[in-house]
């Protein structure tokens, strides 16, 4: 599996292998990989070559170390294309997962000034905060802070939080979804949302913000989230 005479480097051809293991479910995640000794000894190279190739893998997220236990292979991330206007529920359930919530904050707060500026509110206008951990089967995947009208969308409980809120929005209210702006950038998890997201320090996260508006015209939500870059992937389809 590993030639010495080919001109690819050997760490190259280490890390296809390894690869190559985790697409077919020879390797499943959680798995724990052979250590850096004992490949070196089965395939006949150094560690450090050994090493690289790992390395490149944990860069990629496709391994993680454990200190002290070893390396182990990720969970697959969760691929989301970025051409629909989705939520959280109707992703979750596409996937066969199922969606939860675990509420952290749900309070209605003076806007401040951007609040005010994204929902075309006047400055102190009344507006829900909603935070929520969502997680799929169980497993925290991003937090999201979500503001919105409190005279626009009325009667949000926590049993609807906890559910869907854009069930509620279209389905009770009967309030139109239109369109939304959304941008992405990466960030290193910060302190506060860590015990939440349940990964490691300095582990990267995806932050998104997300304004919607409804079909009218109206601004719907302002929405701040971290995903856990180690478990999502976005994609987007492109014409040219
Ligand atoms: C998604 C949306 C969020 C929306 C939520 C509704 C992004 C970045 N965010 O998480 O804007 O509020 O779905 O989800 O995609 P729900 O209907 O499950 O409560």
């Amino acid at each position: 599996m590993i030639d010495k005479r080919s001109p690819v480097p050997i760490y190259y051809q280490l890390e296809h292998v390894i690869r190559q293991q985790i697409d077919t479910g020879e390797l499943q995640p959680g798995d724990l990989i052979p250590s850096e000794r004992e490949y070196a000894e089965q395939l006949d190279v150094s560690r450090m070559t050994v090493r690289q190739a790992i390395t490149n893998l944990v860069n990629e997220g496709l391994l993680y170390r454990q200190k002290g236990r070893g390396t182990f292979v990720a969970e697959q991330k969760l691929e989301q294309n970025l051409s629909g206007l989705t939520s959280f529920t109707e992703d979750m359930k596409a996937r066969g997962m199922v969606p939860g919530s675990t509420l952290l904050t749900f309070e209605i707060v003076p806007a401040d000034k951007k609040v005010a500026d994204r929902l075309s509110l006047a400055e102190h206008a009344p507006v829900y905060e909603i935070k929520r951990i969502r997680l799929a089967d169980e497993v925290p995947m991003a937090l999201e802070t979500v503001y919105m009208s409190a005279n626009l969308i009325k009667g949000l409980s926590e049993a609807i939080i906890t559910a869907s809120l854009y069930h509620h929005i279209e389905e009770e209210l009967g309030l139109e979804i239109g369109r939304a702006v959304q941008s992405m950038e990466s960030a290193i998890v910060s302190e506060a949302e860590r015990p939440h997201l349940l990964v490691p320090k300095g582990a990267p996260v995806l932050l998104i913000e997300r304004h919607t508006f409804l079909k009218d015209g109206t601004p719907l939500e302002y929405v701040k989230s971290s995903y856990r870059a180690d478990r999502y992937k976005f994609t987007i389809d492109i014409n040219r």
